[in-house]
């Protein structure tokens, strides 16, 4: 596979972009090797500056669930942007995005339009601070919400793949606001606030991890952090940044049946524009400037080409009929190979799947359903299975802590092709 492109453009682009990458995980640091440079893609396929092809299964980390370049996605843009590129001011698509978001996530009643995820998940502990006039949050080692300073403690994706839990420039002060608790764990959660009554304002989680790898909430662990919360005072906020849209159209909160107080999303909600979104009740949204006093703002927030590609992804998960049966269809079936081949060959390695993400865990463990356990992976034998996965034109995270993802694009022959490279690689480790 040549890739001497790619190569050469890295290089460049290192000297005027720190690690030549606009976010870290882009660089593949973990598998040892230089990034592919993308030139452009289509529904399942990919394509690098070199010509190559390979079938995604990174999906821009999440927001492509109907494929690269769709057509209806597109055509959305295109429109908006000959209106022009950005107003300032209130436009009818925020109104109707808005509307949609509504009418699909069963806990929101109103909803605030950011640019990314991290703003989105910064904007909904300013917001639980403000609403209940608390001080701490709890989150969980290994899950990940973003680049925000209060969660830069013991966070997953990047800060676990580059091994860096606890970011340098996070003061102490902010830290200190900051709890840790063990995912799938309640007793860790039931002693923080015990130990700080009533100074607790929210509990942010993943409600299905995908950033220490996909791994599973336990029977009743949601429900709990719910209960301990309704119990505290506190505010439950579902981080469903990766799982919104996802899981079923009301992602993990409609998937497992508990509703947060507040709801953080991004990736599939712009259609693989940035944007992000936060919603809650309407008693807590109406905290927010500027009808509330908590200030939150942004220039671009809710930009008309960003909700118009947004409102045409989810448009299109509403309409498509039986959408979310193919895609478990499709991701079952995934699944099913790749343990059949762990089989056949005899690897060690644990399969986690939730709907369409999944994570093939490299571990001596028998289960992976914890941070400690995850972290038992072994990543370099990860990059080589990522290496060989990749020369039998498969794209995959560059990252044991990351997740597979299956998109409605994808074919049975790319999924077949996918079961097929796993068993090449396996064979090989
Ligand atoms: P962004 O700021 O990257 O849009 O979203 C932050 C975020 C928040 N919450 C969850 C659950 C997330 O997964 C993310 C971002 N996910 C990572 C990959 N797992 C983004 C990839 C990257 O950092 O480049």
């Amino acid at each position: 596979m040549n890739v001497e492109k790619s190569k050469i453009e890295f290089q460049r682009a290192q000297k005027s972009i720190p690690g030549g990458v606009n976010s870290p995980v882009r660089a593949f640091k973990s598998v040892n090797c230089d990034p592919l440079v993308i030139e452009k893609a289509k529904g399942s396929t990919i394509e690098d500056i070199d010509g190559n092809q390979y079938t995604d299964f990174v999906s821009s980390w999440g927001p492509l669930i109907i494929g690269h370049a769709h057509p209806d996605i597109l055509a959305a843009i295109y429109e908006a942007a000959s209106k022009g590129t950005s107003f300032g001011a209130p436009t009818h698509y925020e109104t109707l995005m808005a509307e949609k978001i509504i009418s699909m996530v069963p806990s929101i009643e109103k909803v605030r339009m950011v640019n990314s995820g991290t703003e989105a998940t910064m904007s909904a502990i300013r917001l639980a601070r403000g609403y209940t006039n608390r001080e701490l949050i709890v989150k969980f080692a290994g899950n990940y919400h973003g680049h925000g300073d209060s969660f830069l403690i013991k966070a997953g994706s990047g800060a676990i793949t580059l091994g860096l839990p606890d970011s340098p420039g996070v003061t102490k002060g902010v830290a200190v606001d900051t709890l840790i608790a063990d995912y799938n764990n309640l007793e860790s959660v039931e002693k923080l606030f015990a130990e700080r009554k009533n100074q607790i304002s929210a509990i942010i989680v993943e409600p299905v991890a995908g950033n220490m790898g996909v791994v599973l909430p336990k029977e009743g662990f949601l429900q709990g952090l719910r209960d301990i919360c309704t119990r505290e005072g506190a505010l439950l906020i579902f981080d469903e940044v990766i799982t919104g849209f996802r899981l079923a159209p009301g992602g993990a909160q409609e998937f497992h049946g508990v509703y947060p107080d507040i709801t953080t999303l991004g990736k599939i909600i712009g259609g693989g524009l940035p944007v992000g979104a936060y919603g809650g009740s309407k008693e807590i949204m109406d905290q927010l400037a500027p009808i509330g006093p908590v200030y939150q703002a942004g220039t671009l927030s809710g930009n008309h080409l960003a909700m118009a590609a947004g409102l045409a992804m989810l448009d299109n998960l509403t309409k498509t009929e039986g959408l979310y049966a193919e895609l478990e269809r499709k991701s079952a079936f995934v699944e099913n190979g790749i343990k059949n081949n762990l089989k056949k060959t005899g690897v060690s390695a644990v399969l986690n799947r939730v709907g369409s993400m999944m994570t093939l865990f490299f571990t001596e463990n028998k289960k992976v359903t914890s941070f400690n356990e995850a972290m038992t992976s072994d990543s370099n034998r990860y990059a080589k299975y990522f290496k060989l996965s990749l020369e039998s034109g498969i794209y995959l995270a560059p990252s044991q802590y990351e997740c597979l993802f299956i998109s409605y694009a994808h074919t049975d022959e790319d999924l077949q092709k996918l079961i097929n490279a796993n068993l090449n690689a396996l064979k090989q480790l």
